[in-house]
Formats: C-alpha cells, sequence, structure tokens
C-alpha cells in the first residue's frame, strides 16, 4: 500500500443510516449533504454504505478506514474535499447477516438506496414488482435474501419481531414516484411472506419520495492519477462530480427522524412530483436521448455532443418544443432557465461523462425519461420528431452495431433478447415492430401508437446515419 495512502482526520459519526448502492452517484450527492447537514446541525447520521453484489468498493474503501475525495469539476478548477462520514462497507453477498443485522439496529432511523432502475426488480412500464424476476423468487423462498426489495423486506421483518420500528425507507434512484415504486415492491413482496408483515409496513412504514440531481461520470483510473497529483494522496475511489447539486425531499419520515438536510440545502417539501417531472423527462430524457444518437454519431461524451452545434440545437429544440410544454413547472421555477442551466452543465469540458454509460439499462429508463413525454405529446396532437428519433436511436443501439458496423458493448438487462429480437427481423419495420413488442418497456397502447412514426425514423438512421437524421427533424 502506498504510504501516502488517504486515510480519516476524525472517527466518523455513529450510524443513523444504512445505504444500499455505494456507488459513485450517492457518494458525490447523498453523503456530502449528509456531512454538510451534520456539519451544521449534528445528530448521529453516520452512514454504513453496502454494496449489494461486489466487494471493489468495500476493498477501495476500508484501507482509507472509509473516506474518500469528492473532486468538484468546475470548468475554470477543480476542487478536491475529503468526505469522513462513512463509517465502514458491507457487502451483500459475502456476509447478508451482516446487512440484516446492520439494518434492523434500533440507532437505524433511514435505509436509502441508489440500487439503479433494475435493483427494484419491478416492470419499468407498470411500476409492479416482478414474481419471475429469479431474485424475488430466492428472496420468497429464502430467509439471506439477494435483491434490495429482500433486504428491506427481511429487515423490517426482523425489527416487528423485536418490537423495533421501522426504518424509513428512502429511494434515490432516478424513478418517478420513486417513494410508491419502492413501498409497491416492498409491500407486494412482504405480502408473499406473510401478509401480516405487509399490513404493519404498509400502516408504520414511510417511504418519502425524492428528486436527486448531480452529474456524477463513472470514476477513471486517470482520475485516480489526477487526485493523487492535485491532493498529494493516493485515493483509490475518488468520485468527480460537476458543481450543481439539488436534492428534494418529501418530507415524510418515521417519527419525523432525519438529518437536518435543509440546512444543507435540500428542499423539504410536501410533494416533489413537479419536481420530478422536470428533472426526469428534461435532464434524463434529453441524456438518454443525446446517450443513443451521441453514440451513433460517433460523440464518446456528453461535451462533445453539446460541441457539435447541429447535436447542441437539437437538444435544444427537444427542450423547447417537445418536452416543456408538457410539464407545470415548479412554484417560481422557469423552464427556460432551467433548459439554459442544463445547456451549460451539459457543456462543461471537465466532465467526460460517456454516452456509453448514459446508454447503458436503456429498457429500464426509457418509460419515464421518454415514452411518458411522447404519450403526453401525441395525446394533445404536438409532433414529437426528435424523441421519436432518439426511440429509434435506442433501437438502432441495442441492435449491437454502430454505423461504421463496429460492436456496440450494450450493457442492459434485457440485451440478449433484445438483440435476439433485432438480429431475427428482417426489415426496418420488422426489427421496430419486434422491439415494440417488448412489453416491460412499451404498453401495447405505446406500441400502436409508436410504430409508424420510428419505423419512418429508424429507416432514415438506417439510411442517412444519425447526424443527418438530426438535421432532418431541426425545423
Ligand atoms: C444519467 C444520470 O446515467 C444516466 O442515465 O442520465 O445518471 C444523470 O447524470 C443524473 O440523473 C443527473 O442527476
Amino acid at each position: 500500500m502506498p504510504d501516502n495512502r488517504l486515510t480519516r482526520t476524525r472517527p466518523a459519526p455513529k450510524p443513523g443510516i444504512v445505504h444500499l448502492g455505494l456507488g459513485a452517484f450517492y457518494r458525490a450527492h447523498g453523503a456530502i449533504y449528509t456531512e454538510d447537514a451534520i456539519a451544521t446541525s449534528g445528530g448521529d447520521w453516520g452512514i454504513i454504505g453496502v454494496s449489494l453484489q461486489s466487494p471493489t468498493m468495500r476493498d477501495a474503501l476500508a484501507p482509507q478506514r472509509s473516506t474518500y475525495t469528492a473532486v468538484k469539476l468546475a470548468p475554470e478548477a477543480c476542487r478536491p474535499r475529503r468526505i469522513e462520514v462513512i463509517d465502514r462497507v458491507l457487502v451483500a453477498r459475502e456476509d447478508p447477516t451482516a446487512v440484516l443485522d446492520a439494518m434492523s439496529d434500533p440507532s437505524i432511523r433511514i435505509v436509502s438506496l441508489t440500487v439503479t432502475e433494475k435493483g427494484y426488480c419491478h416492470e419499468p412500464s407498470t411500476g409492479k414488482l416482478n414474481l419471475d424476476h429469479p431474485d424475488i423468487q430466492h428472496d420468497i423462498a429464502n430467509p439471506l435474501p439477494r435483491s434490495a426489495p429482500g433486504y428491506l423486506v427481511r429487515a423490517l421483518a426482523a425489527r416487528r419481531t423485536a418490537g423495533t420500528a421501522p426504518f424509513t425507507v428512502q429511494s434515490c434512484d432516478n424513478l418517478p414516484d420513486n417513494g410508491r415504486v419502492v413501498r409497491d415492491v416492498v409491500l407486494a413482496l412482504a405480502n408473499q411472506i406473510d401478509p401480516a408483515l405487509a399490513d404493519w409496513i404498509a400502516a408504520k412504514g414511510r417511504f418519502p419520495s425524492s428528486m436527486v440531481d448531480r452529474i456524477v461520470p463513472a470514476t477513471k483510473p486517470e482520475d485516480i492519477e489526477k487526485v493523487t497529483q492535485i491532493t498529494g494522496f493516493h485515493d483509490a475511489a475518488p468520485v468527480m462530480h460537476e458543481p450543481f447539486r439539488q436534492w428534494v425531499i418529501e418530507d415524510d419520515f418515521v417519527a419525523g427522524a432525519r438529518p437536518d438536510w435543509a440546512a444543507a440545502g435540500a428542499e423539504m417539501v410536501a410533494d416533489i412530483t413537479a419536481f420530478e417531472h422536470m428533472k426526469l423527462r428534461m435532464l434524463n430524457g434529453t441524456h438518454s436521448a443525446l446517450a443513443y444518437l451521441g453514440y451513433l454519431a460517433g460523440h464518446e461524451t456528453i461535451s462533445d455532443v453539446m460541441a457539435d452545434a447541429r447535436m447542441a440545437a437539437f437538444v435544444e429544440q427537444l427542450w423547447q418544443t417537445e418536452i416543456a410544454p408538457t410539464l407545470t413547472p415548479p412554484d417560481g421555477v422557469s423552464l427556460c432557465d432551467y433548459a439554459e442551466a442544463l445547456a451549460s452543465r451539459y457543456a462543461n469540458p471537465q466532465i467526460r461523462h460517456r454516452t456509453w454509460q448514459i446508454a447503458m439499462d436503456g429498457s429500464q429508463k426509457l418509460p419515464q425519461r421518454i415514452l411518458g413525454t411522447l404519450r403526453d405529446a401525441m395525446e394533445a396532437g404536438r409532433p414529437c420528431p426528435g424523441l421519436i428519433l432518439a426511440v429509434a436511436a435506442w433501437m438502432r443501439y441495442v441492435g449491437g452495431f454502430d454505423e461504421g458496423g463496429g460492436v456496440i458493448d450494450v450493457r442492459d438487462p434485457l440485451a440478449t433478447r433484445l438483440k435476439a429480437l433485432s438480429d431475427d427481423a428482417e426489415t426496418p419495420a420488422d426489427k421496430v415492430a419486434a422491439l415494440l413488442s417488448v412489453r416491460e418497456v412499451f404498453s401495447e397502447k405505446d406500441a400502436a401508437a409508436l410504430n409508424g412514426p420510428v419505423t419512418a425514423a429508424y429507416q432514415r438512421l438506417v439510411e442517412v446515419g444519425a447526424r443527418d437524421s438530426i438535421k432532418e427533424v431541426l425545423a
């Protein structure tokens, strides 16, 4: 181990939170808000991080006593900061009992999650728990779980048996109404195991929704080098993030117990719906559109995409004529200002956010990012050629070949099936029809409405490519 290895300067606060899914996003967002809240208002809100699958994060953080560097990447400078709010990291696959014990401890009052869309084991088009999911089948039959919903249910069961109040379950994933989604999957799974447990959770549990926002690209090997250069310490797991951050939280916690996140700048509100629609459609919707089209057009990162004037004009058109008209903004927020801020966040050249990274798991993302907007716009009789093109670009992408015939490394829980559907169909029209039949993504009604326009857009992608297809949809 290098002798300049990063380490702690002070003990971690006593834990009050268990966080499932300790990736870069949470370490650059929720963990920093929590550290700031404790610095201002105190409280036993240290964090026990849990990796559900891989030991990588634990192995990187353990030698540095769970501390790490968060680097704020402003266009003009980067600012490192040492984060010390994490107490320890557990690996669920290695020791599920240790995770359940931590979650059952009465001093833990919140279990938060960033497990990505697929971690909820639900059907993206309906939001319902997928009872055929192999991890869910396993978790119904076994007391030591594999899935995030399984951990929540088994730990809540242990608390009920011990006479302890439930913890608050706080989803921090990019899902609409994420509190309701996690509540529904937890109740559906609890009901399979013990209906009385489901009743207890329904009566006593709390599942506040939250809207999270900060652009955090995956940490790359060169980032680790850079952090050593600027801080003098070797950190095996730094996080690189943009300056902007936003967290809007529905203020509904068991016994009102939570860190004073408002002191750190979070917005505590009664209803987050307007914030969440705005963010999922304006930010994540265009992120996904630019990821597929940008990747096909040969752009490596979102800032590269924004440096291409045609692509930048395209995203403006998406915001102004296709997405914003479907939204009612939160009180006091202007969608024009919001779009302008997004354009400069995307263009930040310090942020090397790969189109390939955002393109991951499209089957889980499309419904809430793009398909809802399309449905609303089409019902109102407004054409959406840009978003239609984005759906066609996703179909082209999951077919597995880029425009030069190169193989794409498609990461998606449905990747094999999507590729087979595309490969087995002959013509563009058949490929589009086959992909529209994937009911986890497209409802029957969506598929019928999208078939004609998406087929036409897909055809153009094949004939002229992504950049010229974009030119054709620009007004
Ligand atoms: C991105 C998000 O990877 C993706 O799908 O769209 O992670 C995005 O960067 C964040 O939601 C920004 O808050």
